[in-house]
């Protein structure tokens, strides 16, 4: 099997596993105990030297980063599926979400959470309310990101957003929880979740 993820069901390597169950690719799991900072062994900072997890293995390809996982997945086993032709328009609203998570999404929650202090214009998250209406005009409107077809940047976007609203980093305004409400409804993310599930209840890491 030539694709290996390096998984821990407590990491956003729970997420790639949605990404490889939608894609519907072969895969193998590698569980890397990230309690124990198997993530900083030799054999995996040679892989991602951030010593993080999630990382894809495939044939003689690395990729790290959540989001180009997902990118990479969608371009080279979905394409015209979970990702728009290179020479299609949507492809502009595609890169623009999937970008937005891990750009402004992330260190923007991150930055309200811990308090930061920094400055709007300088910061490429700026503004917090601004964040927060500028995701609800990618989402408000419409049943997936690019309207009714859904694509790889829901899983990367709307994976961050779920993450986020579960564990109370994102305030629940109804647009988000209908858009995570619709995502669960994903057969593909069903059985992700199962997956990560069994795998934590096999190595009785607790919920
Ligand atoms: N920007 C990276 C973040 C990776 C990351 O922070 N991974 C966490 C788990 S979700 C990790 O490996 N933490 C363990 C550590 O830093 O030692 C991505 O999106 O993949």
């Amino acid at each position: 099997m030539s694709i290996v993820l390096y998984h821990h069901p407590f990491s956003r390597a729970a997420s790639v596993l949605w990404m490889l169950e939608e894609v519907g690719v072969e895969h193998e799991l590698r569980f890397v105990d990230i309690m124990a900072g198997e993530q900083k062994e030799p054999e995996l900072v040679a892989l991602n030297p951030m010593g993080k997890l999630p990382i894809l293995v495939d044939g003689d390809v690395v990729v790290t980063e959540s989001a180009a996982i997902g990118l990479y997945l969608a371009d080279r086993y979905a394409a015209g599926r979970l990702a728009p032709a290179l020479d299609d328009p949507a492809r502009g609203t595609y890169l623009r979400w999937s970008c937005f998570a891990p750009a402004v999404i992330e260190p923007g929650l991150m930055a309200k959470m811990a308090g930061w202090d920094y400055k709007e214009g300088q910061a490429g998250w700026g503004n917090h309310e601004a964040m927060l209406r500028a995701i609800e005009s990618a989402v408000g409107e419409r049943e997936f990101l690019l309207g009714a077809q859904f694509s790889m940047a829901d899983i990367i976007f709307g994976g961050t957003l779920r993450y986020m609203l579960t564990f109370k980093m994102l305030e629940p305004r109804p647009v988000f929880v209908a858009y995570a409400d619709r995502l669960s409804a994903r057969p593909a993310l069903q059985r992700a979740d199962e997956r990560n599930a069994a795998i934590r209840d096999a190595r009785g890491l607790g919920s």
